[in-house]
């Protein structure tokens, strides 16, 4: 694993710890999610840190220290998820902000325990095709199609972009939600990225925001590497819009951790993880310099 995220000279700004988790143990079509967290380290590198349409440098704002990758133990998500908590006990949720890099979407479990428990009023925007509301798959409730069912369980708060995947059992859990738990934002039905901002902001209001990202959220033209595309999604330029405006002139949520996950690199393409790696710069740069 490398020992840099992203080149950017003297440490300044706020620290961000990176998690590297390269597991896809319970990924349940292609493979390699594995790879993903090297891959977004080499890519980081590669890209300007210096945000030209945000006229802002990720290196005045921020500076990454990463951590060792968690590598599951033994099989199943379980270990993984044990491994994790072990880690996340030597850091504070109240202050500490993680980076977890993926590996699948059953990731980031560990990381919504953690931040709930500080944040008891926690809610969590979700990026992705997939609802990930089914209460079990694969014999375990701990596969990367249940990982939103499992942040309701624990009573968080739920926002969701780019939906377009989910059975007839998780639209009607859906419909059952209490009011305010839980908002949709189909793929087919997406406001402009100013609209959307809007709602998510009113949605979450004063409360701690976790960002759970997961890569198929975005269409796979842009983001082909990932093990269960979907057809019809996010483009580059709505999403980027977003967190722009989510942020816009310092009115946005308070950012206390996020994940990127599902990035399946394409061996001799370098495609997805830099567009992934972008996103990731733009979330931490609309956040970091609002109202500058
Ligand atoms: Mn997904």
């Amino acid at each position: 694993m490398h020992t840099e995220f992203f080149d950017l000279g003297p440490a300044q700004g706020r620290t961000i710890f990176v998690l590297p988790v390269p597991y896809d143990g319970t990924a349940s079509y292609g493979k390699g999610t594995r790879l993903g967290p090297e891959a977004l380290f080499t890519a980081s590198v590669q890209i300007e840190s210096y945000d030209a349409e945000m006229d802002l440098d990720l290196g005045d704002l921020a500076h990454f220290t990463p951590l060792t990758p968690v590598h599951p133990p033994s099989e199943g998500p379980e270990p993984l998820h044990e491994a994790m908590r072990g880690r996340l006990a030597e850091f504070d949720a109240s202050t500490d902000f993680i980076l977890t890099l993926g590996g699948e979407h059953s990731v980031p479990l560990p990381l919504f325990e953690f931040y709930k428990a500080a944040h008891p009023d926690l809610v969590i925007l979700h990026i992705d095709a997939h609802a990930d509301l089914r209460q079990s798959y694969g014999d375990t409730p701990y596969s990367h199609a249940c990982i939103m069912a499992r942040a309701r369980q624990l009573g968080i708060p739920l926002a969701q972009i780019g939906i377009r995947s989910l059975c007839r059992e998780q639209r009607d859990f859906m419909r059952a939600q209490p009011k305010g738990e839980l908002l949709t934002m189909f793929a087919w039905d997406l406001p402009t990225p100013c609209d959307a901002a809007e709602r998510v902001r009113s949605f979450i209001g004063n409360r701690p925001l976790y960002v759970s990202f997961d890569v198929d959220g975005m269409d796979p033209g842009v983001i082909p590497g990932t093990g269960t595309p979907e057809p019809g999604g996010i483009q580059y330029a709505w999403m980027t819009r977003f967190w722009k405006e989510l942020w816009l002139e310092g009115a946005g949520p308070r950012l206390v951790g996020m994940d990127m996950c599902e990035l399946a690199p394409i061996p001799g393409s370098q495609v997805s993880e830099t567009a992934a790696v972008k996103l990731i710069q733009r979330i931490l740069t609309s956040w970091l310099g609002q109202g500058q």
